[in-house]
């Protein structure tokens, strides 16, 4: 397995990020990264490389996943906010007013200029501090996203696009969720593009790939499958539930699998025996991996109960569909454990493909 590592990462690092009334430290933090690339040197899986930073297929290959108007958006946010205030230069930019959704509430298409308004406008919660380097991260981290789709497509068996900030939780023209640009959305669109007419996207994150789901809602080609916490309950609260099975041409392309707070392992591979199996009577040729490692006990922002040595076998048995796979990081936010997770889980995959 090759991993494509985001050497821009560490420029997005939020500081604070809002959590029921209060501003708290990130979560989502560079040593996460630093923590999965450590076990992968100290268990190394294969070649460690880093992507072209200048492809100049990128930006088309963004647009058929994101909104042109989005991508304009997001590259020029951190500049806007603090063209609005000089001081905000020392702030993570954070939205605090959103249009409403209720009928005749507020206007959709129109956006404001000012730029702490327009965050609510692409924003979907308070959580995702954008900083002065979240977009040349996220870019990079796109390019880590296509260029492990593209060694796929060329023969690879598997790859890892070690990269953050996550992606899962961004869709066609929002954020959230610490997610800017989605490259599981971007990877599964490589795939397409080389040839592979049906590509699974299997979500193991413990929140629901709610940004994946919607960019490919209605769309045939891409099977998108999540297993998460309960929308009832947990992150993203307001998608992920089990009757949406996608729209139009894409209906029946999506599957949900929430479960509730504290499910084990068994549980948890039950819902994943019943999504591989939806992939393979979906007859995908190419499968990506949304690798989330909050489903891990220790984790202290989610509510699952599996365990590090369960990580192995949930790899052997993504590699038991013999499908060219693609991984991208996610979530996973323990200080010691997040490296051990993700390696256990890709060596799990290794070993057994
Ligand atoms: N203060 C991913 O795992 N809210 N995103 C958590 C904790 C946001 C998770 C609240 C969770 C987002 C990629
Ligand atoms: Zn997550």
């Amino acid at each position: 397995m090759i991993t494509v590592i985001n050497p821009h990462h560490a420029l997005h690092a939020g500081r604070r990020e809002m959590f029921r009334g209060r501003l708290v430290d990130s979560y989502e933090v560079p040593d996460r990264l630093g923590q999965v690339l450590d076990e992968l040197q100290r268990r190394p899986l294969g070649a460690v490389r880093e992507p072209d930073l200048d492809d100049p297929a990128l930006e088309a290959t963004l647009l058929r996943v994101h909104e042109a108007r989005y991508l304009k958006f997001l590259q020029n946010a951190w500049h806007d906010w603090v063209a609005l205030d000089p001081a905000n230069a020392e702030l993570d930019a954070l939205p605090s007013v959103w249009p409403l959704a209720q009928r005749h509430a507020s206007r959709h298409d129109r956006e404001t200029t000012n730029a702490a308004a327009r965050l609510g406008h692409y924003a979907f919660d308070s959580g995702t501090p954008l900083t002065a380097g979240t977009w040349r991260a996220a870019l990079s981290g796109a390019a880590c996203a296509v260029a492990a789709a593209r060694a796929v497509s060329a023969g690879e068996r598997s790859a890892f696009a070690l990269t953050r900030p996550p992606g899962h939780h961004a869709g066609p023209n929002f954020y959230g969720g610490y997610c800017f640009i989605n490259n599981a959305a971007l990877a599964a669109q490589v795939l397409r593009e080389a040839g592979h007419a049906r590509v699974a996207v299997l979500d193991v994150d413990y929140h629901h790939g709610n940004g994946t789901q919607t960019i490919f809602y209605e769309r045939p080609d891409v099977l998108t499958l999540s297993i998460h916490g309960d929308p009832r309950t947990e992150y993203p609260f307001f998608l992920g539930h089990a009757d949406e099975r996608g729209a139009g041409a894409g209906e029946g392309c999506n599957r949900n699998w929430p479960l509730p707070r504290g499910t084990d392992l068994a549980t948890w591979r039950n819902a994943l025996d019943q999504a591989l199996r939806a992939v393979a009577d979906f007859r995908a040729t190419a499968l990506v991996v949304p690798l989330g490692v909050d489903i891990y006990a220790g984790d202290p922002i989610a509510g699952f109960q599996l365990r590090l040595e369960d990580f192995a076998d949930v790899g052997s048995a993504l590699a038991g569909l013999q499908l060219p796979t693609v991984f991208t990081f996610e979530g996973g936010y323990t200080k010691t454990h997040t490296g051990v997770a993700a390696v256990n889980l890709l060596e799990g995959f290794e070993r057994a493909a």
